[in-house]
C-alpha cells in the first residue's frame, strides 16, 4: 500500500463546498456541503461580529481542498484541517472546522437515514431541557419577563437586569427594543459598567425573583467575564442563600487558575466556556474541578468532534454540558447542539434564546420545543434545510458587538 493518502474509504466524495452569508434577522455564515451522490450537508460557521473572517477562511483556504475527499472520513478530515493548518485552534479555525464537521455528520446520518443522535449514540434521555433568558431594565421589568418565560413552560431561566444608575448592561434590551440582540450597529456601541455597583445590586435581583418566584424555580445568571477572581467571591458568597442554578463567565477564563480562587469561596454552580474552542481551554478547570457546566457551541469548539471531546473529559470530574444556544448560534448550530444533547449521558441543560421568525424564513428546523423541553426531531440527519434563493434577499450587514468600558473611560470586559 502507498504510504501517505488513505487508499481505501467510502466511494462517496464532496463535490462542492459553498459559503452562504444572509441575514434574516441577524448574520448567519453557513458551509453548504454536496456530495457526488446528492446529499446536501450543513454547518454553522457564524462567529458574532467576525463572521467574515470564517467565511473567507472557508471559502479561500478549506473548500478547495475538500472538494473529492471521501465524504464519510469524518475523523481524518477534522484532523486533516486542525493539524494541516499547521496555526492552531482559536474561534475562527475551529469554527470552520466545525462547519466542515457538522456537514459531515449531517450527511452520514441522512446516508443512514437517521436522525443524528442515533449515530451518535441514540437516546439518553426523553428530552432536552432548556433554559430561556429573561431580563429587564429594572427589577419589575425582570418579573414580568420571567413570568412570561414560565407560561412557556420554562422551568429554568437565565435572569439579567440594568445596574443601577447605569442602565443598560449585558443581556438587557433597551424597552422595545424586540429583543436582546447584542451585535448591532456599525461601529461597537460602548456599554459603561461599574464593578461595585454590579454586585451590590445582583442579592436585590435574586432577593425579589425568589420571593416572587419561590425556591423551585432553577435561576442563571450570567457575569459575562466582567470581575476579579475575588470580586467573582465576593458574588458567590453574597448568593449562597439564593442558590442559583449557576454563575457564568464570572471572570475572563483565559487564566483558568483565576476560578480556584472563585471555588475556594463559594458553592454556587459555575459555567464557563462560550468563547473557548478547544479541549486545551479546559484542561486546567477540569483537573482543578472548577466549574461545574461546559458552555462551548458545536459551531465554536469544533464540531460535534471537538465538543463531543471536551464533553467526554469533562465526564470524567461529573461536569455536565450547557451548550452554547445564543442568536448568534444558527438553527443549524442549535440542531447540532440538540442531537448531540439527545445522545450524551452528562448532559446538564441546553441555551434557548429564541431566533426571531424571519430566520426560520430561510432555515427550515426539524426540532421542536414545548413546555421547556426540545425534540431534535426524526428527519435524517440534522433535519434542518437551508433555502439559498430566500437567503438572497438577507443581504450581510456588519454588526459588531459592545465594547465593555468602566465608568473611567477604561476598556473593560463586555
Ligand atoms: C450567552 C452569551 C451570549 C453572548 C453572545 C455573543 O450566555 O448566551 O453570553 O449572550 O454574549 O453569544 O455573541
Ligand atoms: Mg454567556
Amino acid at each position: 500500500m502507498r504510504p501517505g493518502r488513505i487508499q481505501e474509504g467510502s466511494d462517496v466524495k464532496i463535490a462542492s463546498a459553498d459559503v452562504v452569508i444572509s441575514s434574516p434577522g441577524r448574520n448567519f455564515v453557513t458551509l453548504v456541503l454536496k456530495t457526488d451522490d446528492g446529499l446536501v450537508g450543513l454547518g454553522d460557521a457564524t462567529v458574532n461580529g467576525r463572521e467574515l473572517a470564517v467565511a473567507s477562511y472557508l471559502r479561500d483556504h478549506v473548500a478547495p481542498i475538500l472538494i473529492g475527499r471521501d465524504a464519510h472520513a469524518i475523523e481524518d478530515t477534522w484532523q486533516y484541517l486542525y493539524r494541516g493548518a499547521y496555526w492552531r485552534r482559536g474561534p475562527i479555525t475551529m469554527a470552520a472546522i466545525a462547519a466542515v464537521d457538522v456537514a459531515l455528520w449531517d450527511l452520514k446520518a441522512q446516508a443512514a437515514g437517521l436522525p443524528l443522535y442515533q449515530i451518535l449514540g441514540g437516546r439518553s434521555r426523553n428530552a432536552i431541557r432548556a433554559y430561556g433568558h429573561a431580563y429587564g431594565t429594572d427589577l419589575d421589568e425582570l418579573t414580568d419577563s420571567v413570568r412570561a418565560l414560565l407560561e412557556q413552560g420554562f422551568g429554568a431561566v437565565r435572569v439579567q437586569v440594568s445596574t443601577p444608575g447605569i442602565g443598560g448592561g449585558y443581556g438587557v434590551a433597551e424597552a422595545g427594543d424586540g429583543g436582546y440582540e447584542p451585535a448591532r450597529g456599525q461601529r461597537p456601541v460602548e456599554e459603561p459598567f461599574d464593578p461595585g455597583r454590579y454586585v451590590r445590586s445582583v442579592p436585590a435581583m435574586f432577593d425579589k425573583l425568589r420571593n416572587t418566584f419561590g425556591p423551585e424555580l432553577d435561576l442563571l445568571h450570567d457575569v459575562h467575564h466582567r470581575l476579579t477572581p475575588i470580586q467573582a467571591a465576593r458574588l458567590g458568597k453574597s448568593l449562597e442563600g439564593y442558590a442559583p442554578y449557576w454563575l457564568e463567565d464570572v471572570s475572563p477564563a483565559e487564566n483558568q487558575a483565576a476560578l480556584r480562587l472563585v471555588r475556594q469561596h463559594t458553592t454556587v454552580p459555575l459555567a464557563t466556556g462560550e468563547t473557548f474552542n478547544s479541549v486545551f481551554d479546559y484542561l486546567q478547570l477540569f483537573a482543578d474541578q472548577s466549574i461545574d457546566y461546559v458552555r462551548s457551541s458545536v459551531t465554536h469548539a469544533g464540531g460535534i468532534t471537538g465538543l463531543r471531546r471536551i464533553l467526554d473529559m469533562a465526564a470524567v470530574g461529573q461536569v455536565k454540558s450547557a451548550i452554547h444556544g445564543p442568536t448568534d448560534v444558527s438553527p443549524v448550530g442549535l440542531a447540532a447542539a440538540l442531537h448531540l444533547d439527545l445522545a450524551l449521558h452528562n448532559f446538564g441543560i441546553q441555551e434557548f434564546m429564541q431566533h426571531v421568525d424571519l430566520t426560520f424564513e430561510v432555515f427550515d428546523v426539524g426540532y421542536s420545543f414545548a413546555n421547556g423541553y426540545f425534540q431534535p426531531g426524526e428527519r435524517p440527519g440534522l433535519g434542518v434545510s437551508l433555502d439559498a434563493r430566500a437567503a438572497e434577499r438577507f443581504p450581510y450587514r456588519a454588526a459588531y458587538l459592545p465594547v465593555g468600558r468602566l465608568l473611567d473611560g477604561t476598556v473593560h470586559d463586555w
